[in-house]
């Protein structure tokens, strides 16, 4: 293996290792040999158990500890030197209080285990946008799933030897209790430590922490974005490629979005879609005034039930190999997995998460949890875009923020500017769903779906998305949809999945201004006749429906925003402008 010489990272990895106190620090290459050799170390003492090889060969079950079972919101804290710095929307400690809070729980939690050190990088290394980052960790299921989500190896290690700064990520599952679980930010030392925790969110630490709330953070110093984004390609007969963005909440539909399945109607017109990235993207003004993301991540991170031959077949297809199951059901007959809404053949010889025998015919409970994931390698994905794997960056002609919401929000509507658009996201809100720990189905505002992942203030993050706005000659287009408005019998009103290509092409018509719009307070909403329904069992009046601006709902929406916006000292004026314009206008409906 390529050795590391870097004394800065040496340091550092003796210094953890002295606080942690592991028999042995093991150095992950990435190479297939010493990956499948970490892999049969789990294999024996019972950590993961090997799936079915002929069926799901590579393929891993990993179970957590049942109280650790989703991203945890309330252990997951911002320590900036400032209060103000860490702002109203996240949770703060002093970054000298938690260094020795957590110091002490970190102190000997390695004894009688080994610690992995991963090299790895966010991005292709030696592009623009890549980051390094190493991750020391105790736990196998971390190293096997890093070596899934990101770029683990040589290279990483040659552009450390070369002085490259990274991310310092100290990991222990310790004893997974729950009472001392932390999630530290430090974004001021480039530093995140975690503890008590072997769920993917909270200990993949690449993710939510780097890729997300460290990244945000050097986004706002460097003069880019890190951003809670699907990046979706879509191409037209005549092979014209465009990109879109879209910022949805967790499990609201991002991987099934990113790899939808056109409708027939739209695959004979010649439509192909690829996908790009699933969850997050880094995004960077290029020399041209546009904006161009990439998808810092190698692998997706999906949340499993719901995920079906009708749903998402690109997503079932990018699982048959070489993936990792975490808490979903188990067919004890062929040694496959199960969950809820698979297909309609549950196993009747099964063991649930929890691993308790269970027959999913008979059983009124589910056999997985509803945050249950697979990690999967993107290059798997059959829809994967050749330029996921450049790194380079892609243009993006549109930015599409959405949430769950049952009534207030309209399909569709189109932001009257850059400015205007970033008041809707950051208005935007969203019912809560099982990736995170506490209630589900309650609406909270969740701006560009960064309420949990913005590692600084929200008020400098809103200054930053309208600063950005200045620097770009050609920004993207800003819309909001909605997949999930229902009717007077709770009924979804509009399909979704596949169907969501009639949105984004009447996204992308308006992108190229050829076709027109209503103004609404909103912003601008569709002709009816402008969305291609052709082959659509939808009536008239529910299109109609769809499209409504609800004043009534928008009312109380209108005090939701204030609400939320009453949490800030300050907001950028560009964005109470909007809000001030938006209630004016709607009480004029
Ligand atoms: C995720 C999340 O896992 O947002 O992507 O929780
Ligand atoms: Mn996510």
């Amino acid at each position: 293996m390529t050795e590391v010489k870097n004394q800065i990272v040496l340091d550092w990895v003796k210094e953890m290792a002295e606080l942690t106190k592991p028999d042995e620090v093991v150095w992950i290459d990435g190479s297939k040999e010493q990956l499948e050799a970490i892999k049969n170390v789990s294999l024996a003492t019972g950590e993961m158990i090997e799936l079915n090889q002929e069926k799901l060969p590579g393929c891993l079950y990993y179970r957590t500890n049942p109280k650790d079972v989703a991203r945890d919101e309330k252990r997951t804290v911002i320590c900036t030197r400032r209060k103000e710095d860490a702002g109203p929307t996240n949770n703060w400690v002093d970054p000298k209080e938690m260094y020795e809070k957590m110091g002490k729980l970190f102190d000997g939690a390695m004894k009688g285990r080994t610690m992995y050190a991963i090299p790895f990088s966010m991005g292709v290394p030696g592009t623009e946008f890549a980051k390094l980052g190493i991750e020391l960790t105790d736990s196998i299921y971390v190293v096997l799933s890093m070596a899934i989500m990101t770029r683990v190896g040589a290279e990483v290690i040659e552009r450390l030897n070369a002085g490259e700064d990274f991310t310092r990520c100290l990991h222990s599952k310790a004893t997974i209790n729950e009472q001392e679980k932390y999630i530290a930010h430090f974004p001021e030392d480039n530093t995140i430590w975690s503890i008590n925790s072997a769920y993917g969110g909270n200990v993949l630490l690449g993710k939510k922490c780097l890729a997300l709330r460290i990244g945000s953070y050097l986004g706002k110093q460097e003069g880019w974005m890190a951003e809670h984004m699907l990046i979706l390609k879509i191409e037209n007969k005549e092979g014209e490629a465009k990109y879109v963005c879209g910022a949805f909440p967790s499990a609201c539909g991002k991987t099934n979005l990113a790899m939808l399945t056109p409708p027939d109607y739209f695959k004979e017109k010649g439509y192909k879609i690829s996908t790009v990235g699933d969850d997050i993207s880094w995004l960077r003004i290029g020399e041209d005034g546009r904006l161009y993301a990439v998808n810092p991540e190698n692998g997706f991170f999906g949340v499993a039930p719901g995920t079906n031959e009708k749903s998402n077949p690109n997503a079932l297809r990018t699982t048959h190999k070489g993936t990792i199951f975490t808490n979903v059901a188990r067919n004890l007959d062929d040694n496959t997995v199960w969950w809820e809404k698979l297909d309609k053949n549950p196993p009747e010889n099964g063991e649930d998460w929890l691993g308790r025998p269970w027959n999913g015919k008979t059983s009124e409970e589910k056999g997985a949890h509803p945050n249950s994931r697979f990690t999967a390698p993107a290059e798997n994905c059959p829809t994967i875009a050749d330029e996921f794997f450049t790194g380079e960056g892609v243009p993006i002609s549109a930015i599409i923020f959405g949430g769950r919401r049952a009534k207030s929000e309209p399909l569709v509507y189109q932001a009257k500017s850059w400015d205007h658009g970033v008041f809707i996201g950051s208005a935007m809100a969203s019912e809560t769903t099982a990736a995170a720990n506490g209630q589900v189905g309650v609406v909270r505002h969740d701006p560009m779906a960064m309420l949990p992942f913005c590692g600084y203030n929200m008020a400098e993050y809103f200054q930053h998305w309208i600063d950005m706005g200045k620097k770009m000659t050609n920004p993207p287009q800003i819309f909001h949809v909605n997949w999930f408005r229902t009717d007077e019998n709770d009924e979804f009103m509009w399909p979704g999945f596949g169907d969501n290509l009639r949105v984004i092409l009447w996204m992308l018509n308006r992108c190229e201004g050829s076709v027109g719009a209503v103004e609404t307070p909103l912003g601008y909403e569709p002709k009816a006749e402008d969305l291609d329904v052709h082959g659509l069992d939808i009536s008239p009046e529910t299109l109609e429906k769809l499209l409504r601006v609800d004043a009534e709902a928008w009312k109380s929406e209108i005090n939701g925003i204030q609400e939320f916006y009453d949490k800030f000292e300050w907001l950028p004026k560009e964005i109470t402008d909007c809000f001030e314009r938006l209630k004016k206008e709607i009480n004029e409906i």
